[in-house]
């Protein structure tokens, strides 16, 4: 028997291969939901209720969101697990798993919140909208052409051979995409639903964006840890390169984010509001980096906040679900929970 040109290895769950994976396995795990397990019908009465514009509001909010989900689950996450030495079996597990959710869960969500709310017909209005709205498609291609130029260098490198420097740039610039992707742009977005949680309507509808929330804070922390190991491991020149980027893209993202909010939120007296949790949430992207906060901090408004607030929903998380809902034990995620020393 000739030996292969490989070594291949299996996963071994025996031991750690770091300090931290482990810890995010089991609370990725731990927080598995499916979209059907939320009955949607008790949002119509005041659905119906709700003027056009609105409605409108409302829906094209969720649509950024299922465009964000969807390239996070059919490349974002899939080409950075990808990209890991085969010795990282299990951060590649636990970025596939989030891979899986973002699609096949937070997606399929948002089309089902489509599909109790609006007819066939608006609905494919609302995603021909998206395909052709400018703006919207420019900050998908600011995230989804970094993840295809690592896309290119991981198969590049199994055939010819890629500069190592070129590409572990690539694959920090992937998690610092991925991170303001999880932790920042998707906030525009929840913010109207949060709004109107935060005031006891469309709570059904509610209880699903937090259920994304809680996945979406700990995909953001979780490969904000991998991104801090990798930007450790440059220089200094680099990492000030790496730093320069970062915030060069930031703030491309920031002004497209500008327009995109302008345009969704003017017709409900929004935009401004908006704008300032959109900074609220990027400054936690940065920290998630290990980075100092970019913008000034500002005060967000407390319906929101409410929303926002899982904390207080943690305890009593399944009771909206009505059926006694018992399959998992979630606990409070705490910041120290992401704390595992040097
Ligand atoms: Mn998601
Ligand atoms: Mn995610």
């Amino acid at each position: 028997m000739s030996k292969t040109e490989y070594l291949y290895q299996g996963a071994n769950w025996n031991e750690h291969e770091d300090a931290f994976t482990q810890a995010f396995y089991e609370q990725n795990l731990s927080q598995f939901w499916r979209p059907e397990e939320i009955s949607l019908h008790g949002d119509l009465n005041v659905w119906h209720m709700l003027d056009e514009t609105t409605r409108l509001a409302y829906a094209r909010n969720l649509l950024v969101l299922t465009y964000l989900d969807t390239y996070q689950g059919d490349i974002g996450m899939p080409v950075l697990s990808r990209s890991l030495d085969d010795k990282f079996h299990q951060r590649k597990a636990v970025l596939n798993f989030m891979a899986a959710m973002e699609n096949a869960v937070h997606a399929k969500s948002y089309s089902n919140i489509f599909m109790t709310y609006m007819n066939v017909e608006d609905i494919n209005k609302l995603f021909a909208w998206g395909d052709e709205h400018e703006c919207l498609q420019q900050i998908m291609d600011e995230i989804v052409s970094v993840y295809r130029d690592l896309d290119r260098l991981n198969y590049l490198r199994l055939y010819e051979n890629v500069d190592k420097a070129t590409f572990e740039i690539a694959q920090f610039k992937t998690c610092v995409a991925s991170v303001f992707l999880e932790t920042c742009l998707f906030y525009s977005g929840f913010y109207y639903p949060l709004y109107f949680y935060g005031q006891g309507k469309l709570m059904q509808a509610g209880e699903i964006i937090n259920l994304i929330i809680r996945d979406e804070s700990v995909h953001g922390v979780y490969v904000g840890t991998i991104a801090r190991e990798m930007y450790d491991s440059f220089d200094k020149t680099q990492q000030q390169q790496l730093k320069q980027w970062t915030d060069n893209l930031m703030m491309r993202l920031y002004n497209l984010k500008i327009q995109l909010v302008h345009d969704i939120y003017d017709s409900v007296g929004l935009t401004e509001d908006v704008l300032r949790f959109v900074r609220y949430n990027a400054n936690k992207a940065y920290l998630n980096l290990g980075f100092e906060e970019l913008f000034e901090n500002e005060e967000i408004n407390p319906v929101v906040l409410n929303g926002l607030n899982t904390a207080t929903k943690t305890q009593d998380f399944f009771s909206m679900k009505g059926n006694g809902y018992q399959k998992m034990v979630s606990t409070e995620i705490k910041d120290e929970d992401f704390f595992f020393g040097e």
